[in-house]
């Protein structure tokens, strides 16, 4: 199909309650969403890319320039066959994962419409087992203002029926946190992440987190770093999962090759996009590590697209998807994604493509701007 028009939009929604990590607060979510036009179909796509550089580089505002001048002029007046294809195109621009993964996601939509199936089914084309029906979840809790918050958030999110908390540290803000939630929740399954706040030096404070069995330690050295964390993990007795510095398949098999993680987090965002997600999952699958699917508190079109990709074989531990009220009291996609209580689960679209509608009035209601591209 010929790829013919890209409406580009910059929206802003509130989130339900505040977001704090290591690297600062979020209070509003913004991001770019992208409607990509062919043969009488429209694929839609999410860059997650929000207002300040703090998780990546990369904000709405650069995404928004090189999606503009950049990516979606390359790709209009393609004729696009698989969605594989798409990344290719892209290559010429350097890094700008996130701006990158908006049109792959868009291209995964509109030729697995093509095709009559969810975008699930079409990724997990290339595996013996389809997709999985529903996919195990849990919820990041951001950090909160006093210990007695972190545990009642805790237990608000145990009794919605969530089986995997993931709670976030920064330096003054880890062990004694992390003792208090393993003491109140002796059974539960516990996870931290510290989005780069560390260095090795640290070391210490994670060696004496050994002993409060804790499910995973995420990213706690630089962004930028996987040598140190191949340093850290003998020292430790955690499982080390890795999230900001596997930022391709590569960058996946030099961390695999120096022993520097037991875990990846795979958000297909950072990894600009579906394709090279999978990449990183069959590497994974193959060198038996486990993974599972990280999100960026994504509206219902990046959701979707996270719960196709967590349908695949190797994503045995719970991602990061929670349902849409966790996020946003009304979101731009429907249907709205909700917990399965009884398995803490969410179903995987199994309708043609993405398998949610944007609604287009909610959209404009939160849309800062837009732009539209023709051949
Ligand atoms: O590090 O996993 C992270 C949100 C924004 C940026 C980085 C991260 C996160 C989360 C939230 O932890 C995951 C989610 O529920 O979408
Ligand atoms: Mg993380």
């Amino acid at each position: 199909m010929v790829l013919e028009r890209v409406d580009l939009y910059h929206i802003s929604q509130q989130l339900v309650s505040p977001f704090v990590t290591s690297f600062g607060e979020q209070v509003e979510r913004q991001c770019l969403l992208l409607a990509l036009h062919g043969d009488g179909l429209t694929g839609w796509g999410e860059c997650v890319a929000n207002s300040t550089p703090g998780y990546s580089y990369e904000t709405a505002e650069t995404a928004w320039h090189i999606l503009s001048d950049f990516l979606i002029p390359s790709i209009l007046g393609k004729e696009l066959n698989e969605p594989d294809e798409m990344i290719g195109w892209l290559a010429s621009v350097r890094g700008h994962p996130l701006a990158k993964a908006a049109l792959d996601l868009a291209a995964w939509d509109i030729a697995s419409q093509r095709d009559g199936l969810s975008i699930a089914g079409k990724l997990c084309q290339t595996y013996a087992e389809g997709p999985k029906e529903r996919v195990k979840v849990g919820v990041s809790i951001g950090i909160q203002p006093t210990m007695d918050q972190t545990l009642e958030m805790v237990q608000h999110h145990l009794d919605q029926g969530y089986s995997r908390i993931k709670l976030k540290i920064r330096p003054g803000h880890d062990l004694e946190l992390a003792q208090i939630a393993r003491e109140a929740f002796p059974e539960r399954s516990i996870m931290l992440d510290a989005n780069s706040a560390y260095r090795l030096i640290d070391a210490p404070i994670f060696q004496a987190m050994d002993d409060l069995d804790l499910l995973m330690i995420e990213q706690p050295l630089g962004y930028d770093d996987i040598y140190d964390h191949s340093q850290l993990r003998p020292l430790i007795r955690t499982p080390l999962c890795l999230d900001e510095s596997i930022v391709s398949a590569d960058h996946a098999r030099f961390a695999l090759a120096i022993g520097a993680c037991d875990v990846i987090n795979i958000k297909p965002a950072r990894v600009s996009g579906w394709t090279e997600a999978r990449k990183v999952h069959d590497l994974c699958l193959a060198n038996e590590i486990p993974v599972w699917c990280g999100g960026m508190l994504e509206t219902g079109v990046g959701r979707a697209g996270q719960l196709a990709l967590a349908s695949l074989p190797g994503f045995i531990l719970p991602g990061d998807i929670s349902a849409t009220e966790r996020y946003y009291a009304v979101d731009i996609a429907r249907p709205e994604f909700v917990l399965n209580a009884e398995d803490s689960t969410i179903n995987v679209p199994d309708s043609p493509g993405l398998g949610v509608s944007v609604d287009m009035n909610r959209l404009a209601k939160v849309t800062l701007r837009k732009a539209h591209f023709k051949l």
